[in-house]
């Protein structure tokens, strides 16, 4: 309903058609005119559609030209939709991989749940959705829609499009067009001769002013400035004597200002929220104790940072305590924390949400709650149905356990593994992102380390295409190599930890920075460009000449300029110069211009009208960094399919807050030569959001079933009125494998041994090896806690006694690795 008005109110006019090409039309019988003698529908068109719905197609006489159209009226729906599309077979358009296409059609609605909806035919996988790429309001007379597509993917030889109705009543369809709508790309690419230059390698310039604050945390506010966070900054001596610190950095101006920062957010988690406040999650309580025995502890604590008045704000506490939580912003403008170590320094399970309409993170009960431990920043990122996926990216030590990575599903709570994920226990600080287009909705994960174990870092990148029906992990080209301090190549396997990944106005994706090794002072040398599009890595480009290692960052400025900054090495130091690089896109001539945007707000399912100061072949939405550790799950670029007239464009922004999550965003344009232009801040989604009024049928068939939480700790929920003291708590590292977690704190009404672990048995543990037997579960001092002596001679009530003593802490997510001193 709300879509609907949005739709009807925001939405402006079609543009006027304007024959600008002279372009063949490649679509067959494109006035529905000849039809199919056996099935008298029109040739080459065919009735598509799924789920489930009560529909009926007729040849109508009530066309547009001719005297043949197609109607469909839906009289009931329950899901899916039905459209009129190209049949997959010859008929389907031919396409060419990386060209553009105007499509166009008209049409009558009377419902505005209506989506030009465009498939694609995978070389090896046959015929997958593509995206949806204009919503189509609804209109009583007949109506001309045309929209630019976005390039076609590599492996694709045909396309097939089609409007998809998916609410209550009648469409019909008449006039299909389809026109090559490629401007050439300019011969002679210098770089391809070996040019080294910086329009093919980029130029890096490091900053005369370095930063006045250790910046592990850097966050792009939608005034064009960063958000710099330290809070104590790694630095034990600041931490005693409460010196926390932040600074707004001013990329243009290159100036800082100073932030009084209320506690510790040393490693907290954050995220911008729809109207571009910035959520801080939790931070650091306190260091770990010298000797390595207690862990560092999660602040239970939030603020907002509000880029209006430089200032953080208190919000309620959180349920627990996190240090190292993700946060990630859900299409309905609220946020999800997760991950991080409690108050007690175990790891928690506990979910965070908090919500945007009420200003507040929900009380136990109102946060759903799996129980599952996800480990230290966690990439979890929004799919466009809702769920999340759990790249296996993370901080510190091996990946959880299974396949090491899953689909989150936190509304009907269940975790799904997913498979393909290579070396799952070195992604400790690999680099996740939701490639562009958002649309097309894989992830790259690529290198990482183990701090637990200390490998050298590997080159691996392995993608994922959630759009699949049972989505697996594949391999993709391997990082390129850099050089270290001392000139010599990277060799072999060798790859890169600490690397950051950052997406590009040209829609390709920047990688740079790194070291071989976790926490130790053996940067890596190199930046590269990985094209999406081909799945490639390009060319070596020019590399930070600054050590961009452990608690380094790099964010995208609204002028595609890239900013890159922290080091912190392993003998305590903070490199604090800042580096910023310009792409080669920046040493390519003049840059394309928005002249006007019509409007700085942005409904979903809107078609937005912009002015250009020259062709321009793409434009997207870049959600603004908000980056730590190599974690920024919230980065996502949304392609916005075009109409095109002359120097005016009108821009499709798609109706599934989920692919574009509510917020401020970068708008920019692309020319034909790849270059963008500076970039406008937009806001979407500023009336409130609608839930996804039409997602795909996609990756609903997995082969995995459904597991129990992955660390299975507690009941599916929490009963109410029960704290969390009285309940099953926290993540108690000291059992099993490093990354088992067993709950920190069992019910008070629970039976010391015995019971709990009957509780552990029913959650699916069997014994475990026990490192620390804190919980006092291996009665007979084997090793084993909840072996088959663990319970012989048991008196209930009983303290049990210990037989062997427990071995000293090691290196866990529990007890990570600022518990080493520095010096
Ligand atoms: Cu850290």
């Amino acid at each position: 309903m709300l879509l609907a008005l949005l739709a009807a109110g925001v939405g402006l006019a079609p543009l006027a058609v304007s024959p600008a090409r002279a372009a063949a039309n490649l679509i067959t019988n494109p006035g529905l005119e000849t039809l199919d003698a056996a099935t008298q529908f029109p040739q080459c068109f065919e009735k598509s559609g799924w789920g489930d719905n009560d529909f009926t197609y007729a040849v109508t006489a009530d066309a547009h030209s001719g005297s043949r159209a197609v109607r469909i009226d839906l009289a009931r729906r329950a899901d899916g939709d039905r459209k009129t599309m190209m049949l997959e077979n010859a008929c389907a358009p031919k396409v060419v991989e990386g060209h553009q296409y105007d499509l166009s059609l008209w049409y009558k609605s009377t419902s505005p749940d209506v989506a030009l909806t465009l498939f694609r035919h995978d070389k090896t996988a046959g015929w997958v959705f593509w995206t949806d790429v204009k919503t189509l309001p609804k209109v009583q007379a007949y109506t001309h829609e045309e929209v630019r597509t976005p390039q076609i993917p590599a492996n694709t030889d045909q396309i097939t499009w089609g409007a998809a109705l998916y609410g209550v009543g009648s469409l019909t369809t008449d006039d299909y067009a389809m026109a090559d709508a490629t401007v050439p790309e300019p011969p002679d690419d210098p770089c391809k001769a070996g040019g080294t230059g910086p329009e093919c390698k980029g130029e890096w310039t490091v900053q005369s002013a370095p930063s006045p604050v250790r910046a592990i945390h850097s966050v792009l506010l939608h005034t064009g400035k960063v958000l710099l966070i330290a809070g104590s900054g790694n630095d034990r001596d600041a931490f005693r004597a409460g010196t926390f610190k932040t600074s707004v950095y001013d990329p243009v101006a290159n100036t800082y200002t100073d932030i009084p920062t209320p506690e510790d957010f040393f490693c907290a988690g954050h995220v911008q929220l729809p109207d571009g406040r910035v959520l801080v999650v939790g931070g650091n309580k306190d260091y770990a104790s010298a000797d390595g025995t207690v862990g560092y502890k999660g602040l239970k604590t939030s603020y907002i940072f509000d880029p209006a008045t430089n200032k953080y704000v208190k919000t309620n506490d959180l349920l627990s305590g996190h240090w190292y939580p993700s946060a990630t912003a859900l299409g309905n403008g609220d946020v999800l924390a997760l991950g991080g170590l409690g108050e007690d320094s175990s790891g928690t399970v506990v979910n965070e949400h908090f919500s945007f309409a009420q200003n507040k993170w929900l009380p136990m009960g109102q946060a759903k709650q799996s129980w599952a431990f996800w480990g230290l920043y966690p990439a979890m990122i929004l799919l466009q149905d809702g769920r999340l996926f759990y790249s296996g990216s993370h901080t510190f030590g091996p990946g959880l356990p299974g396949t090491g990575a899953s689909l989150y599903d936190y509304d009907n709570n269940t975790i799904t593994d997913v498979p393909g994920l290579r070396k799952k226990d070195e992604r400790d600080q690999s680099a996740s992102l939701l490639l562009p287009p958002a649309q097309d909705q894989k992830v790259l994960t690529a290198g990482g380390g183990n701090h637990t174990v200390a490998p050298d870092a590997h080159r691996l990148v392995d993608l994922i295409d959630l759009k699949a029906d049972a989505p697996a992990y594949k391999p993709g080209p391997d990082l390129p190599q850099g050089v270290y301090k001392d000139g010599t190549k990277q060799k072999g396997e060798e790859g890169k930890v600490y690397l950051s990944t950052v997406i590009l106005p040209d829609g390709k994706v920047l990688e740079t920075g790194g070291a071989l090794h976790t926490y130790r002072e053996d940067p890596v040398f190199s930046a590269s460009m990985y094209d999406p599009a081909t799945n490639t890595f390009g060319r070596p480009l020019a590399s930070d000449p600054v050590p961009r290692t452990y608690h380094s960052s790099s964010t995208l400025l609204p002028d595609g300029r890239v900013l890159s900054i922290g080091d912190n090495p392993g003998d305590g130091s903070f490199d604090q110069r800042v580096s910023i690089y310009k792409p080669p896109y920046l040493f390519k001539g003049a840059r394309p211009q928005i002249t006007s945007v019509a409007s700085q707000s942005w409904a979903y399912g809107t078609n937005q009208r912009i002015t250009v100061d020259t062709p321009v072949v793409k434009a997207s939405l870049i959600r603004p960094a908000a980056v730590t550790h190599s974690s920024d799950p919230n980065q996502r670029y949304v392609d916005l399919p075009m109409t095109v007239d002359g120097n005016t464009v009108d821009l499709s922004l798609t109706s599934n807050p989920n692919l574009a999550p509510p917020g401020w965003y970068m708008l920019s344009v692309v020319d034909a030569k790849g270059v963008p232009s500076v970039s406008k801040w937009v806001r979407i989604g500023p009336q409130g959001q609608v839930a996804a009024a039409r997602v795909q049928s996609y990756a609903d068939e997995l082969t995995a079933a459904p597991k129990a939480p992955s660390a299975p700790a507690g009941p599916k929920s929490a009963p109410k009125g029960v704290t969390l003291a009285d309940g099953y708590d926290g993540c108690d590292h000291a059992y099993g494998t490093v990354s088992t977690c067993v709950p920190w704190n069992f019910p008070k009404l629970t039976k010391p041994v015995a019971d709990r672990c009957d509780w552990l048995k029913s959650k699916g543990y069997g014994p475990l090896e026990a490192r620390r037997d804190r919980h006092g579960l291996d009665r007979n001092g084997d090793g084993v806690a909840c072996g088959k002596g663990d319970f012989r001679g048991w008196v209930p009530g009983t303290k049990p006694v210990l037989t062997k003593k427990p071995p000293a802490a090691e290196p866990s997510a529990a007890n990570p690795p600022e518990a080493k001193p520095h010096h």
